[in-house]
This record gives structure tokens, C-alpha cells and sequence, in this order.
């Protein structure tokens, strides 16, 4: 067991035992011309954490820990899209709808890729989900199951919106899961504070929170050490 530092107490990472889960980090939510700007955001804010992430995701490699990447896309037939997402409020582009990165949050096209700098290599495994959250229309927690994971830490995009729906659903699955604060960002800097805050109230309520210093200060320098 490893001891982090975390809010609102100490969490025990166990690696054997443990994934990293980024969520999200694709062109479509980071990159101008995908979904998130589609939405009337600006995405500027969100490439601020690769450089963590980065770090994080190479010393989890490292470490010899489990990766997990998702991606939130939808058949090119848009079959796994209700009607109720893709007409949601009025984008400047539809789920769908051609843009300079291809089809809108469809799985295939340029703009759903995971951006390069946080690309997975062989032997990671790839979710692509059709929902906010991780677990929803996925056999994500079959696959934690089998690989005997029972520690989600999470990063990527956005804080309060499919990083929050995958924790709840982790936690509710009986997950510990442990938020690192300076690698998930929102659109909204006060939905990023607020979610970051109510996950770990009531006693780590959804689950805990930790700056990533303090996990690469305690992750060993390869496998078994
Ligand atoms: N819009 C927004 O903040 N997020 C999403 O639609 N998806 C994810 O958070 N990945």
C-alpha cells in the first residue's frame, strides 16, 4: 500500500489493484472545431492540464500500472445516440454533423481521437462510450472486474461533467476513486472548484482528491520496486 496524502484523508493506494482513468481527453473536447466548441465553450482552458497528465500517465507507466482511456462517441449510424442528446439545445453543429475534425463525436473521425500527447499504446484499454458517464453502455466494469481492479484515479475532461458521472458510477460499483485535481479541468473554473469540492465532502463521499505532486512523489520507478 502506498499513502497519498489526499482530501479528506489519507487514500491507500494499492497499484496492483489500481487504474488510471482518463476521460475524455479527445480533439473533440480540447481542440477548436469539435463538440465542446460546438457547444458555445471556449476550449482554450482544457489544454492547460496535458502537461500533467503527461507526467502522470508516464510515471503510471512506469510504475507498471493498469491504463484505462475513454472516449465519449457514437456509432457512425448514430444508433447508440438518443434523439434527446442529439437535439439538445441549439449547437452551431449536431452530434453527427460534419465539422473541420469530421463527424461530431462520432467514433472514427479525427476530431474523436484521444489528442497525441496522451495517446495509449498497446495493452491500455480503450472505452468509447456513448453516455457522460464511464460505465454507462460499456463493459468497463466486467473489464475492472476480470483485471481484479478495485481503484479507479482519475483525469481528463470535463471536471463536472464526465469525470463527475464516471466517478458516481465507480463509486456506486464499489470503487475507491481518487480525483487528481490538477489534471481534470472544466470549461466553467467554478464547476471544476465545486465538483472537486462536493465529491470529497460528507467523508469522501464520491471519493478523494489529491494535487498529482503528490502521487508522483510516492509512485515507484518501475514495476514491483
Ligand atoms: N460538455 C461538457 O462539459 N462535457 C461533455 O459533454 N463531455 C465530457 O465531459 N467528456
Amino acid at each position: 500500500m502506498i499513502p497519498l496524502d489526499a482530501r479528506p484523508f489519507e487514500f491507500s493506494l494499492d497499484l496492483p489493484h489500481a487504474a488510471l482513468v482518463i476521460i475524455d481527453m479527445q480533439r473533440d473536447f480540447i481542440e477548436p472545431g469539435g463538440f465542446g466548441e460546438t457547444l458555445g465553450n471556449d476550449v482554450s482552458l482544457l489544454s492547460a492540464i496535458v502537461p500533467a497528465c503527461q507526467r502522470v500517465l508516464g510515471a503510471w507507466r512506469q510504475a507498471g500500472g493498469q491504463v484505462v482511456h475513454t472516449r465519449e462517441s457514437h456509432a457512425p449510424d448514430l444508433s447508440d445516440c438518443p434523439p434527446a442528446k442529439r437535439l439538445r439545445g441549439k449547437p452551431r453543429l449536431r452530434i453527427g454533423d460534419t465539422g473541420p475534425m469530421g463527424r461530431i463525436l462520432v467514433r472514427g473521425e479525427p476530431g474523436n481521437d484521444i489528442i497525441p500527447a496522451l495517446a495509449p499504446v498497446a495493452g491500455e484499454t480503450v472505452i468509447d462510450k456513448p453516455g457522460k458517464g464511464a460505465f454507462y453502455g460499456t463493459d468497463l466494469h466486467a473489464r475492472l472486474q476480470q483485471a481484479g481492479v478495485t481503484q479507479l484515479v482519475f483525469m481528463g475532461v470535463t471536471t463536472e461533467v464526465c469525470v463527475q458521472t464516471s466517478m458516481r458510477e465507480a463509486n456506486d460499483r464499489g470503487y475507491d476513486c481518487l480525483l487528481l485535481e490538477d489534471c481534470t479541468e472544466s470549461y466553467f473554473p467554478a464547476f471544476k472548484a465545486a465538483a472537486v469540492e462536493m465529491l470529497r465532502a460528507q467523508g469522501a463521499i464520491i471519493g478523494w482528491t489529491l494535487e498529482s505532486a503528490g502521487l508522483l512523489a510516492r509512485l515507484p520507478a518501475a514495476p514491483g520496486c
